[in-house]
């Protein structure tokens, strides 16, 4: 962890992600603690694994000792209890390949539509080991895809805290009201600067 305020200034930290919307959304969540990042526009090596956990640190590694910065991965994945958590940590393979179609067609007459995302952060500095920070969201598959905001599995969530809309129907800032990627960095944030 940065010791002080002072050192934060000198060190660039780098958001390393091949998607631009996930950078955007940490962008506005950590800019708010007064952390501004910068986006590493690379899509790093990412390995296959059964936690986020695993995955997340194993890039933000490899990223922090190639470029030489302290480096945030985050990785996603959204679990649908019907289906005992696919597509979980393989959602972006399923998200390229059967697509939101194919995810309400799994559930197609389905009652359980529980489902939640998890995101991990893995902060790394250069030489040293990955720290994680993790965040949740529940809520339901909707019926339908509705919405054209977010990416991915948003137009097909709707958070349980929300008014019954899916994350597509939001605008970032809402979005970010509720989301388990807002949750992970939060909990980031208060770490790096040192907040109980
Ligand atoms: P990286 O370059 O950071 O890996 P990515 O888009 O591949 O970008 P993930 O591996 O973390 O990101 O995400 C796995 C999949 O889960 C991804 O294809 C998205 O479609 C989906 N996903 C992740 N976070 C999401 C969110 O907040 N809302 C909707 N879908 C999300």
């Amino acid at each position: 962890m940065l010791k002080n305020a002072k050192d934060k200034d000198k060190r660039k930290l780098h958001v390393a992600t091949g998607n631009k919307h996930k950078f955007m959304e940490l962008r506005e969540i950590l800019s708010r603690f007064g952390i501004n990042v910068e986006w590493l526009k690379s899509k790093i090596i990412e390995i296959q694994a059964d936690d986020l956990e695993t995955i997340a640190s194993f890039s933000a590694r490899v990223a922090a000792n190639e470029y030489g910065v302290p480096v945030i991965v985050e990785d996603a994945g959204l679990f649908i209890e019907e289906l005992k958590g696919f597509p979980g940590p393989y959602s972006s393979y399923v998200f390229k390949t059967i697509g939101n179609e194919g995810i309400l067609k799994l559930l197609k007459g389905v009652k359980n539509r529980r489902a939640y995302f998890k995101s991990v952060i893995a902060y790394c500095e250069p030489g040293n080991n990955p720290i994680t920070f993790d965040g949740y969201v529940y809520g339901v598959i909707s019926e339908e895809i509705r919405g054209s905001h977010g990416f991915g599995y948003d137009p097909i969530f709707c958070p349980e805290e929300g008014d019954g809309r899916t994350f597509g129907e939001m605008i970032l800032h809402e979005k970010n009201k509720l989301s388990h990627r807002a949750r992970a960095a939060e909990k980031f944030a208060r770490w790096f600067l040192g907040i109980k």
